[in-house]
């Protein structure tokens, strides 16, 4: 009897434990479940580190099979690869940053299969007014939800996004797990979403609303939701301010970027400390992933970045992933270089490769090793 009661409290106990590690869609396909656990361990081990666009261009190319600025520099690619949405919802067939969408999908595929991790943003354009989504107009939030005037046509451009995140499937016909980050950056007052144009609460509804859609309308059950402020926070309490809830969430994180030409900025490495410190407490609390979504230097103007102002804050942190802004190089339309990686010959390569040995540092071929859609690791 009495062991009968063990083995009961036993069975229980491991349940509330698998529980605790799944992730907020408890329709979550299997390799969505598996690796929502294994990134919930990985930090005992370190971070994967990610960029955005990697494969499709880097500052001196675009579109040449197997580059990449990571790999130029360090032999590998990188761990998570990021990818971006943004004009998709209009019909387009290239992103707003000029990706066509069916390179995108071989990208995203491709990366799987070697094991990689992907994530997904969407600056989607703004459905009430018509321009971009770096249009906070007031009145944006309200009118796409349900009774609001332009909540048909938001319906429609998460169609679109349905039906490109059906395509992303594996060998086997299994879908490929999307670490999806919607309305990043939200806390800042410069896209529809964000807090000049939104009350708490209508933020709230909006994302609770396109996940609902995304799952129970478009049976879409391969995402890993992201819950992405921006620098603007400085407790647990402000970080959540317009969090939707544990069954909409699991991934929490921020973006934070180095500005200026200082060569180390003190006010950049305080607040990815501060904002670490404090997204990694609420997901250890709350079962969910810590990452950084967002980061880098632009032009990186300190050849030591990446070892003497990055790694000592992150050494002090246990979160999943880095993901460094995408390598756009020259953008004649408005004049500006950007890259966030270092590419072949740049004055700041040698210390990525000495960020790229780190034992914590995770690239492709060690994230290989870890096997994230496979069985969770004790
Ligand atoms: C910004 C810049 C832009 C880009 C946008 C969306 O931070 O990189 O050039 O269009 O992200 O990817």
């Amino acid at each position: 009897m009495i062991k009968i009661y063990l083995l009961g409290c036993i069975t229980m106990l491991c349940n509330t434990m698998l529980a605790q590690i799944a992730p907020s869609d408890k329709y979550a396909t299997p390799e969505t479940r598996r690796l929502f656990a294994n990134l919930q361990k990985i930090s005992t081990k370190g971070y994967l580190v990610g960029h955005q666009d990697d494969l499709a261009y880097g500052v001196t190319w675009k579109y040449e099979p197997g580059m990449s600025d990571v790999k130029e520099v360090t032999g590998d690619y990188p761990g998570i690869y990021g990818w971006e949405l943004g004009n998709l919802e209009l019909g387009r067939d290239k992103n707003l940053d000029g990706v066509p969408f069916d390179k995108m999908r071989q990208y995203i595929i491709g990366a799987y299969q070697r094991g990689a991790v992907i994530t997904i943003s969407w600056h989607v354009n703004n459905p009430f007014t018509g321009k971009n989504a770096w249009d906070p107009a007031p009145g944006s939030v309200a009118a796409v939800l349900p009774g609001g005037s332009r909540h048909e046509v938001y319906k429609e451009y998460l169609d679109k996004v349905a039906a490109f995140l059906h395509e992303l499937k594996g060998q086997k016909g299994e879908a490929v797990p999307i670490l999806w980050r919607p309305f990043h950056e939200h806390t800042g007052g410069w896209f529809w979403w964000g807090a000049n144009s939104s009350t708490n609460e209508e933020y709230k509804q909006l994302f609770r609303f396109s996940v609902d859609y995304l799952r129970n309308e478009k049976h879409l059950h391969n995402l890993l939701i992201g819950y992405n402020t921006g620098t603007e926070f400085a407790s647990e309490a402000q970080f959540l301010e317009r969090y939707p809830g544990d069954d909409y969430v699991d991934i929490l994180s921020f973006d934070a970027y180095q500005r200026g030409e200082a060569k180390y900025d003190p006010v950049f490495v305080k607040m990815l400390d501060a904002g670490l410190e404090i997204i990694t407490s609420i997901a250890k609390k709350r079962n969910k992933i810590a990452a950084v979504g967002e980061t880098g230097f632009n032009r990186i103007l300190y050849s030591k970045w990446f070892t003497q102002a990055l790694t000592p804050v992150l050494k002090k942190h246990r979160f999943a992933y880095i993901l460094f802004w995408r390598n756009a190089g020259y953008k004649p339309y408005d004049q500006t270089t950007e890259f966030y990686v270092p590419y072949k010959g740049h004055a700041s390569a040698a210390d990525f490769k000495t960020f790229y040995k780190l034992r914590e540092t995770l690239f492709e071929k060690e994230v290989r090793k870890e096997n994230l859609y496979g069985p969770a690791k004790q």
